[in-house]
């Protein structure tokens, strides 16, 4: 850095030169200079976010832009297009990507700023074909929407500049690339481009292909040497010591002596060493110990536990560039192991097999970068109140946003991670493989070092549909080699071995699922996808004849909340069959597969609101029979994970949440079956047997009891003995022979405790059972964080539903309400008047 003023020197010289009190003055400047000048600023990254403006191609009709943003969401947000998630205004808004795009902004560069030796320009995400002209020169073409950018403009920056991005329209690039192909791939168009590929449309999701700079742009200026990267690589782990290594990209001008230095926060321990650099980028690494480390586990193990650990990059003795990571040590492994029956699949984590609970995450909005920090942290909080611990992050979709893997971390959750290939096959020219290979180097190097990543999966279901799906007819022999080895190439030769290099000690998975539902090694072998029921459906008891050995995916769709779908419609009531609602069930044959398994098992309400609750209960008590099955079956089974969490927009879907944060009844059911301690039953051969499934790593010694009692509370048979259930297992505690009692089965629930958890079971379906309509005593009480709700009834009521005219949430909902046992629940609520309630109940539709 050069401090030398010119003119301050001179006119200080000739000032002073002749007076003893100016030579006193100017030795002192003397020395004051020459400490100034060895003192280095630090690196310093620029947002240039702000004042972007973006137009049609070819016409100059520039508008204020976001940055981040997407060309569709400024449309929207300047009123030039309808919403689309609303009616049916999707369809009209199609013609934005089928155009080009440009977005730019002129910037100004300080003086200071100019002198450092080195500029970059970084773009964290352009989404997708994009040429950048920096001052009228092409800087960068990007065809990637999942990988960042960074252009050296060290010799181009100017005090004055303007940056232009022109994006392409993905249309005209995916016909000429499928023109390439003497053949057809089953995806269509967008195998082509890597984008996410939900937005092609999907069975949940709309067809919009966002065009836009959809992350942070930045001015990256440094003068000697800059951190690219640091990984802290965790290398063994005893109850004594944890070795980590830390590992350093850096980046000098040319040779240097630089200071690396780590400060373990949590333990005030600092370590640091010196090393002298070449001229370019070098990789240095300094191992460092925890001593007596503590754990990192998933919530509902343990704490997850992080150490603080901030990086200096030293130069002079001059901070160059601060840095503050965490760590979480522990190890996660994944077991496959051949057994007597197939092969295992199941999770270590620090040594011990871990049950996973979770659900499948899809892209919580379109326009990703509407979502704030709230949403996110909302949907994993919520995703811990159900006691999941784990998430899939679908292949479909995107790698998430680092806060998304922030949360988790920080709250315990474990992440599948998917690479983003779903549901086709890919070309695998030379461009498209090493395109796949940066995609994947870079989101391993950001992944990396987040303690809840547990595994890294090739793609969803493209190993599946080619075997299954019909995709390899009408394809000539040489044609299906080439599929084959296209996808050989991406899915067992570059993604595992980036995996393998960049992080060593991480899982990884081919394919999810391992086999399609039409091999028999499905049941047996890896993860599975239960699509029989929905897809093509079987009764939701077919869970429970077919467990496999880690259910990666099994679903059923439900309708959103009536809050929700009114909302979609801008109308005030729900309608039924209404035609502005029906462009939000994506399943070609959704609404009449819903129907046909609400027959078999529910009443079917001709009311639109009632329907709405139906199809929530038909949703959670089928995903709530599989959960049950396959925690019963551990550790045969060790993991069930729903499709799917949540939604992109307001939708008929498979989701338990809804896009507006609303809980469906499958949400609530979900958080009692995935409790640590479950009571599940099973019935065979006319004997009922009672098992206690236990997550935790304790034996709990409590008593277990059993009431089966009628729907006004006679009871016919009670019994109460003492169980223990051993740590991490599933367990018969007791079975009940069904026909050494007397009791009419339409009309009996079994109700079993062991010690604070409890289960209702019912001997038939719920549309077979004789519910009588009687009124349940509602009260409520004012407490802090809201209000105190207590109900009764003298008779069971099934699945009731609160709806309050506050805003606010069920500490549970859809629940059954015993008879003459009141039950409290807590309103979370904001609002000081007591909410009016109305709620529904299964008895209301019992004919
Ligand atoms: C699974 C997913 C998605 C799909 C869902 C429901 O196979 O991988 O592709 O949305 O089924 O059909």
């Amino acid at each position: 850095m050069n401090f030398f003023k010119a003119d301050f020197f001179i006119s200080y010289f000739e000032n002073s030169y002749f007076s003893a009190m100016g030579k006193f003055h100017f030795i002192i400047f003397l020395l004051v200079f020459a400490f100034i000048s060895c003192e280095e600023v630090p690196n310093e990254t620029i947002s240039l976010n702000g004042d972007w403006q973006f137009s049609e191609d070819g016409k100059n009709d520039w508008k204020t832009a976001e940055v981040p943003g997407t060309v569709q969401a400024d449309l929207l947000r300047l009123g030039e297009i309808p919403d689309p998630f609303l009616k049916k205004n999707e369809d009209s808004i199609q013609w934005i990507s089928e155009r080009n795009w440009q977005y730019k902004k002129q910037f100004s560069v300080s003086e200071e700023i100019l002198k450092r030796t080195k500029h970059f320009l970084n773009f964290e995400g352009l989404d997708t074909y994009a040429k950048v002209f920096l001052n009228d020169s092409l800087i960068l073409s990007a065809n990637n929407a999942f990988r960042s950018w960074e252009v050296d403009i060290s010799d181009a920056l100017k005090p004055e500049n303007e940056l232009l991005i022109i994006f392409k329209s993905p249309d005209s690039i995916e016909k000429s690339e499928a023109e390439k192909l003497d053949y057809e791939l089953p995806g269509g168009s967008r195998v082509f481009t890597r984008k996410p590929q939900y937005q092609y449309g999907w069975d949940w999701a709309p067809k919009i292909k966002t065009i836009g700079i959809w992350k942070n742009i930045s001015l990256i200026n440094y003068n000697v040497a800059r951190l690219k990267d640091v990984f802290l690589e965790t290398k063994s782990i005893s109850d004594s010591l944890a070795e980590i290594v830390a590992k350093f990209e850096i980046e000098t001008v040319k040779e240097e002596e630089i200071t690396l230095k780590i400060t373990n926060k949590n333990t005030s321990e600092t370590f640091s060493s010196n090393f002298k650099t070449k001229a370019g980028e070098s990789e240095y690494q300094i191992p460092f110990n925890i001593k007596t480390p503590k754990l990192w586990w998933t919530y509902n193990l343990g704490e997850p536990y992080m150490y603080d650990i901030q990086v200096e990059l030293i130069h002079n003795k001059n901070v160059l560039e601060t840095h503050s990571k965490k760590i979480g040590v522990r190890s996660i492994k994944l077991i496959t192991e051949k057994d007597s029956i197939g092969e295992s699949f199941y999770f270590k984590l620090n040594g011990k097999p871990v049950y996973m609970k979770g659900a499948n995450y899809v892209p919580q909005q379109i326009f990703e970068t509407k979502l704030d920090q709230e949403k996110y942290t909302k949907l994993i909080d919520d995703a811990v109140s159900a006691n999941m611990n784990m998430l899939r992050v679908w292949g479909g979709g995107i790698y998430e946003d680092n806060y998304f893997y922030q949360l988790c971390d920080a709250k315990g959750i474990l992440v599948w991670q998917d690479f983003m290939f779903a549901c086709t096959m890919y070309p695998g020219d030379a461009e498209f493989l090493e395109n796949a290979k940066q995609e994947a180097i870079e989101n391993i190097k950001r992944l990396r070092g987040h303690p809840s990543l547990a595994l890294w999966c090739g793609n969803n279901e493209n190993s599946e549909g080619w075997q299954r799906w019909g995709w390899q007819d009408g394809k000539t022999e040489a044609q299906k080699q080439e599929m084959w080895k296209n996808y050989y190439a991406v899915f067992n030769h570059i993604l595992p071995r980036a995996v393998d290099s960049l992080s060593p000690n991480m899982n990884y998975w081919e394919s999810s699922p391992k086999y399609g539902r039409g091999d028999k090694r499905y049941q047996f072998e890896g993860d599975a996808h239960d699509w029989w029921v929905w897809h093509d459906g079987y009764p939701f008891e077919h869970f429970e004849e077919e467990v496999p050995r880690f259910m990666s995916e099994f679903g059923f769709q439900s309708f959103p909340s009536v809050e929700t779908i009114k909302y979609a419609t801008e109308r005030d009531s729900v309608l039924f069959n209404d035609p502005l609602f029906a462009n939000h069930q994506k399943h070609a044959r959704g609404f009449e597969i819903i129907e046909d398994y609400m027959a078999r098992d529910f009443p079917v309400p001709q009311n639109d609101d009632d329907y709405v609750y139906m199809s929530q209960l038909l949703q959670a008590y089928g995903i709530s029979k599989g959960i049950h099955a396959q925690r019963r079956a551990k550790p045969y089974n060790m993991g069930t994970l729903y499709w799917q969490l949540n939604d992109c927009w307001p939708a008929v879907s498979w989701s338990s949440i809804d896009y507006l944060g609303n809980w469906k009844a499958l949400h609530y059911s979900a958080k009692k079956a995935f409790d640590n301690i479950l009571i599940s039953v099973e019935e065979k051969n006319d004997t009922l047997n009672i098992f206690v499934v236990n997550d935790s790593f304790k034996n709990i010694k409590d008593s277990l009891s059993v009431k089966l009692m009628d729907f006004d509370g006679t009871v016919f048979f009670e019994k109460q003995i003492n169980a223990e259930s051993p740590e991490n297992s599933s367990k018969i505690m007791f079975s009940l022979p069904l026909e050494t009692l007397q009791f009419h089965r339409k009309s009996c629930v079994l109700k079993i405790s062991f010690g604070k958890s409890e289960f209702l079971h019912y001997f038939v379906k719920p549309k077979d059972l004789k519910l009588s309509k009687s009124e349940i005593e509602i009260k409520s009480e004012k407490v802090k964080d809201g209000f105190m709700i207590t109900l009764f009834s003298k008779t069971l009521q099934k699945n009731v539903f609160l709806i309050a005219n506050e805003k606010g949430t069920f500490g549970d909902n859809y629940f059954d309400l015993l008879p003459n046992e009141p039950k409290t629940i807590l309103f979370s609520t904001e609002s000081k008047s007591p909410p009016k309630l109305e709620y529904k109940t299964l008895n209301q539709f019992i004919k």
